[in-house]
């Protein structure tokens, strides 16, 4: 055990309480003497002395006066001086005399501490020896001269001291808790942008068990490389992997190494901002270590893949902290993000190295969703996409059977850019499918039918034909189909005559019935809502004429068109060959028949137009004659508006119940059928020398066509 150590027990005993006798400080120095000094000394007399310095000192004994009897290796009388149980020497002896052990100006000095001397002398001092006068002082140990053992006091430096010594450690090393030991001060901290490292004593062999740890630690957004400098050289195993000592660099979730060997390890890039070197080693070895120097750039981002249909912005190889990127898709294309549509992508490099947004959108062809359903019609895809309804698809519209185009443009459009479907001349307005007028599937044969004195109408063969009735009052009308929400018809239906103008109110209790031929069958229908009458303003229906007779019906719904509903046409303004004199028309409906009672089946008859001035005049004459239905006022008179049919002969003609129905005409240049007419009046039915009185439609095509664009 070495004095050092010593000491430290005795202080740690002293600082945990053991108790130590307490008196006054040792000395510094101080004197001895013999008994009776400077009297001679007496016989058989023994002394003892301890002295004793403070700790860490020697004690430094040397005599000023010496005078003790000498003998023969100081048998008589002797002082002896001991120290730690051993003897420095016996002294006895005078200055000039030869006999005995003289100690002279000799400086006895202890081993430790303290110091024993023992004085003894025998039955005679005949010569009146006078003994000795000594002082002794504390001096210094030089304790790092020391060894303890083999080991010098001190694992690196030694500092002596008064009465003390201290150890210390050299740079990159620590002072353990020993006070002695010095170990490898290797838990590094590195803040820098760049730097040096190194394993302890580079490039002289590194010290034995290390465990050291080095973190380098920098901004985020930055990212640390590193570099091997040579020589690398850690202790290896030709058959085991780095057994002995281990560099391992550590970072994210990575970890390179254990690395060792002699071989310059390859650059690292670690592309993050924390990195930390664990070096350890064992508790032998010889070799040079390691030493590398890392520097910092901004930390990349993943690389980015190219967009199909579209481009990234700035585009780059790599991506840094701080970069930032726009996505955008070709014309034609949009930016998806999953299921999400998006207006703009762009995104940033963070940094921890990752893309501030976790999906990348991709660019899908526009899409202009499945075109609007055309009433009465369809579409038809005429491109074959993958991506369906997509940019640059094509459709083609078309109208159903009975339904007619009736819009500029060929009914084909084109998925646009701005995702519209759009046709080259209208735009985005989808096509108009019109009712096809006047082509029946079952045209009446122009033979003999009759309605008084008519013939059953097949159905399909007059598919116009509307059945007006208000089943409250069991009155009954006709009115023509135009177009698939219209119904022409007389006024007077809704405004006989001798009463004031309806409300709108009543005249929508009347209900049309549309696609069939049994009044029975018809009415057990449900039929179709009147939304608005417009009944012609010259109608006056307080006066006994005619004039102007003609209503149209505002259906509350579109028909739909099929074999038994089927619209007339109107005829144009100028249209006198429609009405030239003997050409052939038919008028039908429910009305009264020859056997005086109304129908249940509709029936037509085929009349041909009269001569109107012949048919004027012969309204006038059967009037005179009191024939026919006058009532005895104001005459009837067949005017501008009107026109007659008939033979003059009598029996086919139209009849009560039958006002409102169409007279139609078959133009054989259009193969289409015309309402020229509508029933409005006669004198009786089906007399000899008068005709039916019709309201001649030509006349009123622009009030119609008015009604019918503006409602
Ligand atoms: C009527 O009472 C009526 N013969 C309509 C037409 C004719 C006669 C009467 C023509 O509604």
């Amino acid at each position: 055990m070495s004095r050092g150590v010593w000491m430290r027990l005795l202080l740690l005993l002293a600082t945990a309480g053991i108790t130590v006798p307490a008196s006054a400080p040792d000395p510094m120095f101080g004197m001895i003497s013999s008994p009776g000094y400077p009297v001679s000394y007496p016989n058989e007399t023994e002394s003892e002395w301890s002295l004793k310095v403070p700790q860490g000192y020697r004690v430094q004994l040397q005599f000023s006066y010496f005078e003790i009897e000498p003998s023969q290796r100081c048998i008589y009388d002797s002082l002896e001086v001991f120290t730690e149980g051993t003897s420095l020497g016996v002294f006895c002896g005078t200055v000039n005399g030869v006999l005995g052990n003289y100690p002279g100006d000799q400086l006895l000095i202890s081993q430790n501490n303290s110091m024993n001397l023992k004085f003894k002398s025998d039955f005679s001092n005949e010569e009146e020896y006078v003994g000795f006068l000594a002082h002794y002082k504390a001096i210094d140990i030089d304790e790092c001269s020391q060894t303890d053992g083999e080991d010098s006091i001190c694992d690196q430096v030694c500092h002596n001291s008064l009465g003390s010594f201290f150890c210390s450690c050299r740079r990159g090393y620590k002072l353990q808790a020993d006070g002695k030991s010095c170990e490898a001060q290797c838990e590094e901290f590195f803040d820098q942008v760049s730097g040096h490292l190194s394993s302890p004593e580079y490039p002289s062999a590194y010290p034995t068990k290390l465990s050291c740890n080095y973190s380098i630690r920098v901004e985020s957004g930055f990212a640390i490389s590193l570099e091997f400098v040579p020589p690398f050289d850690i202790e290896d195993h030709y058959e085991v992997h780095c057994p002995y000592d281990q560099l391992t660099v550590q970072y994210r979730n990575t970890q390179v190494g254990p690395l060792c060997g002699k071989v310059n390890p390859e650059p690292i890039d670690t592309q993050s901002n924390a990195v930390d070197i664990i070096f350890n080693t064992d508790g032998s070895g010889d070799n040079r270590g390691w030493k590398l120097f890392y520097s910092t750039d901004r930390i990349r981002c993943p690389d980015l893949m190219s967009v199909e249909h579209g481009t990234i912005a700035p585009w780059q190889d790599h991506y840094w902290y701080l970069d930032h990127v726009t996505y955008t898709c070709d014309v034609g294309y949009k930016i998806m993000q999953g299921e999400q549509e998006l207006k703009s992508f762009a995104m940033l490099c963070q940094g921890d190295g990752s893309w501030d947004k976790g999906l990348i959108p991709t660019c899908q062809l526009t899409d202009c969703g499945v075109p609007e359903i055309l009433p009465n019609g369809r579409f038809q895809t005429l491109t074959s996409s993958s991506v369906r309804n997509g940019y640059l698809s094509e459709i083609k519209y078309s109208c159903n059977e009975r339904y007619q185009i009736e819009t500029q443009g060929s009914g084909q459009y084109t998925c646009s850019m701005s995702r519209e479907w759009m046709n080259n001349v209208v735009g985005v307005t989808i096509p108009y499918c019109a009712p096809v007028c006047g082509k029946p599937d079952h045209p009446l044969n122009r033979g003999t039918a009759r309605i008084f004195g008519g013939s059953l109408a097949p159905p399909g063969s007059v598919p116009w034909q509307a059945f007006l009735t208000d089943r409250s009052r069991g009155e009954r009308a006709g009115g023509v189909l135009l177009g698939d929400r219209w119904v022409l018809t007389a006024a007077h239906v809704f405004q006989p005559k001798g009463k004031a103008r309806p409300s709108q109110e009543e005249m929508r209790r009347l209900r049309v019935y549309l696609g069939g031929t049994s009044v029975r069958r018809l009415v057990s229908g449900e039929g179709v809502p009147v939304e608005l009458v417009h009944l012609h303003e010259g109608y006056d229906g307080l006066s006994e004429q005619y004039a102007h007779d003609l209503a149209l019906v505002r259906l509350g719904r579109r028909v739909t068109l099929t074999e038994e509903v089927v619209p007339a046409c109107l005829p144009p303004t100028a249209a006198s060959a429609l009405y030239a004199p003997a050409l052939l028309g038919y008028v039908s409906g429910w009305g009264v028949t020859q056997d005086n009672r109304l129908a249940d089946k509709l029936h037509y008859v085929g009349l041909p137009v009269a001569e109107q001035g012949e048919c004027a005049r012969a309204m006038e004459r059967a009037q005179q004659a009191g024939r026919g239905g006058g009532s005895g006022g104001q005459r009837l008179s067949v005017t501008r508006g009107m026109f007659c049919a008939g033979t003059g002969l009598g029996l086919r003609d139209s009849c009560q119940g039958d006002s409102g129905g169409g007279f139609v005409v078959h133009q054989p240049e259009s193969d289409s059928w015309f309402v020229t007419g509508i029933v409005s009046w006669g004198l009786g039915c089906g007399k000899e020398d008068t005709y039916g009185v019709y309201t001649r439609v030509s006349e009123y095509r622009d009030w119609i066509d008015n009604i019918m664009t503006t409602a």
